[in-house]
């Protein structure tokens, strides 16, 4: 009972605490909660976590690509035995610049490419084995994919990353942990040292048995303090810790996304046990739901990615060339994932020629004439929200950040009388993700309409429904972790 009175005292002086630096004390990256707190004391933590710089940045980029290129381009796999010759590695016509400049014109802000994929092959001339470009005939083994990769992401202004499959089917040492680990963090070295700046490693999460049938224990932490210690600023995803695999490979995104989540991040065991304790993983249809905090010690801001590819297979195989996503699929794919919380991670595999093709191209063109004509016209045009519950709110910067603290109602009168069918909701994460519930609802010849409702909102998020017409819009935020702090709220017509 004593024991009960000093935690609820102690729980007492926290909120209290808490609510008077509100506005003030932040976690970045990762917060711990004190020893059996109040649910209301892990909320209040838990509004005030915020991204790392380099995690914000790299938020704020919203859509990049995937490169998968490799010895699968010209063998017709998917996955490479580790067997195949490095003789059938010849792409004739390889110009990295029309990647660059073709993705660059779709929108994309980053180019994460297979440096390595699971049969071991590499793109770039490596010391560490004769399995690479060095051993084919492109170039007469001069050739370095890498090398011409980040040149051309050099002059277009595009951000570049890598992928290095942990599991590598061709490497004699895999299953030999530390022998392996070691050979890795040797790959990861010359990639993270010969080219510049590398803006993310992407570590796969596939780990098959070696060729004994020996199971490799990776290293993740020796990895991670090796990337932290030579490129700093680089986001490290999927296995990594800076970057979460939304947990589906389809382009859709949860409706409810939290980047402040339970999930511990990474491939440690720490943070196997710290999941396995709460019962989730990268796939949980929950990862930040107050229930979920009720239970956990921790909570770390672990953004979603969501990566797709713009055909079927991750490499290009002639017989997909049909099967390229149109403009239309790569529209909802788009709403599904940059407009739930997330970056789209969008793979376009080049041909054998070493081209992206017409077909790719087309779909691709399509789409950024799609965001570009969405985004043409904002028909709240940056209108201040007013009416019931104004007295409430608070401008921050006087633009367009507003934060309403009692009566969560803003009305707003759009700019242009027009009709609309897509929202669009941003809350100012550099304070947090707070909100939980929120109501869209519309005026028209005098009757209120509820026109969208949602959960979490986050970096970014949008809804698209059936179209509609208003004299005024009602934003009602229904319930927050502390006070909503929303950046943008926009009304937009798409295609
Ligand atoms: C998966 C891999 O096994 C696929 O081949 C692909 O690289 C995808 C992005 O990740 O785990």
């Amino acid at each position: 009972m004593i024991r009960k009175t000093l935690v609820a005292a102690a729980a007492l002086m926290v909120i209290i605490s808490c609510s008077r630096h509100q506005e003030t004390e932040f976690f970045t990256g990762r917060v711990d909660f004190p020893v059996e707190p109040y649910l209301g004391v892990k909320e209040a933590m838990a509004a005030r976590l915020i991204p790392h710089p380099r995690q914000l940045e790299w938020q704020q980029m919203e859509m990049t690509a995937f490169i998968h290129f490799s010895i699968n381009t010209f063998t017709d796999r998917e996955w490479g035995t580790g067997k195949e010759s490095p003789e059938l590695f010849n792409p004739v016509s390889l110009d990295a610049e029309q990647w660059v400049r073709v993705l660059s014109e779709a929108g994309m802000k980053m180019i994460i490419i297979t440096a390595k994929h699971h049969d071991g092959f590499c793109l770039w001339p490596t010391r560490t084995t004769t399995h690479s470009v060095a051993s084919s005939p492109w170039k007469n083994g001069q050739g370095d994919v890498i090398r011409e990769l980040r040149d051309a992401c050099e002059k277009y202004g595009m951000k570049f990353g890598v992928y290095l499959s942990p599991w590598d089917r061709n490497a004699e040492c895999y299953g030999d942990s530390p022998e392996y680990n070691r050979f890795y963090m040797e790959q990861l070295t010359e990639l993270l040292t010969w080219y510049g700046k590398v803006d993310e490693v992407w570590f796969d999460g596939a780990n098959g048995e070696g060729p004994d049938g020996r199971r490799q224990e990776y290293d993740w932490q020796a990895y991670y303090d090796l990337i932290r210690e030579l490129q700093p600023d680089a986001v490290t995803a999927i296995m990594g810790e800076d970057v979460r695999w939304v947990g589906t490979e389809s382009g859709y995104g949860r409706e409810t996304e939290w980047s402040a989540t339970v999930m511990a991040p990474g491939g440690t065991p720490e943070s196997a046990a710290i999941n396995k304790a709460l019962g989730i993983d990268a796939m949980s249809a929950d990862l930040g739901s107050s229930n979920l905090l009720s239970k956990a010690e921790h909570l770390f801001w672990y953004p979603a990615e969501v990566d797709v590819s713009i055909r079927p297979g991750w490499f290009w195989h002639a017989s997909e060339d049909s099967l390229v996503k149109d403009v239309s699929k790569l529209a909802d794919i788009y709403l599904s994932s940059v407009g739930r919380n997330a970056v789209l991670l969008l793979n376009v595999p080049p041909d054998n020629r070493g081209l992206i093709t017409d077909h790719d191209i087309r779909s691709l063109q399509g789409l950024r004439a799609w965001i570009d004509n969405l985004y043409a016209v904002d028909l709240l045009n940056g209108a201040r929200p007013y009416g019931q519950g104004t007295s409430n709110l608070i401008d921050n910067d006087n633009t367009t950040t507003w934060s309403p603290r009692h009566n969560r109602v803003a009305s707003f009168v759009p700019a242009i009388a027009a009709t609309f069918n897509v929202a669009m909701l941003q809350e100012d994460i550099t304070r947090g993700q707070r909100v939980e519930k929120f109501i869209i609802e519309a005026l028209y010849e005098k009757m209120w309409d509820t026109i969208a409702t949602g959960t979490t909102i986050g970096y970014k998020r949008m809804i698209r429904f059936p179209e509609v017409k208003a004299d005024e819009i009602r934003l009602t935020i229904i319930s927050s972790r502390s006070t909503p702090h929303i950046s943008t709220f926009a009304l937009y017509h798409a295609d």
